[in-house]
């Protein structure tokens, strides 16, 4: 169905900071590749405390289905906005220039029982799965989206080459 003025995207990204676009921006071109609209905002757990509670909890009444949430260092923002709003989280770990990643990873995937939020790996590859698992969820009631999922699979599988080759 094509998107009016007032519809909201589908799939929010959101992220602690301007430094986490460079990797977040991995999940947005992931979209895109899939044709899923999706809004991107910067929303700090610890900068704009306000905007965070403001967005999570209006998330689901403004019509976004999944969020993907990336944050880097002490990263609250995935936990708290799962904590403020039913929808899917999926939590990035942005890959932090003092411990590597590991405080982002840890600070995201060790969420107490009753609040989840799907942890992906570190960096781009997390962000890029973490539109992958969003795609994943809408496709359980878009065919459009499904059909496009299984064509993005079957366009990686093709450019796998069989045998390795030397200087490449
Ligand atoms: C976190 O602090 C952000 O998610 C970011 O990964 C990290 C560093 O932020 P900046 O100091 O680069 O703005 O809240």
């Amino acid at each position: 169905m094509p998107l009016t003025l007032t519809d909201r995207p589908p799939v929010a990204i959101i992220m602690g900071s301007q430094s986490d676009w460079e990797t977040m921006k991995n999940a947005a071109d992931t979209l895109e590749a899939l044709e899923i609209p999706y809004e991107a905002r910067i929303i700090s757990a610890h900068r704009t405390p306000e905007r965070m509670v403001n967005f999570a909890k209006t998330a689901r009444d403004e019509g976004f289905k999944v969020i993907i949430a990336g944050a880097g260092g002490a990263a609250h923002l995935p936990g708290m906005t799962a904590a403020l709003t039913p929808l899917p989280v999926f939590g990035v770990p942005v890959q932090s220039k003092t411990m590597s990643g590991q405080d982002s990873l840890l600070s995201i995937v060790q969420m107490p029982g009753g609040i989840p939020v799907g942890t992906l790996a570190i960096g781009k590859a997390g962000a890029i799965n973490a539109a992958l698992l969003a795609a994943a969820v809408l496709a359980l009631s878009d065919e459009d989206i499904a059909e496009r999922l299984d064509e993005y699979r079957e366009r990686q599988s093709a450019s796998i080459a069989e045998y390795p080759m030397d200087n490449l």
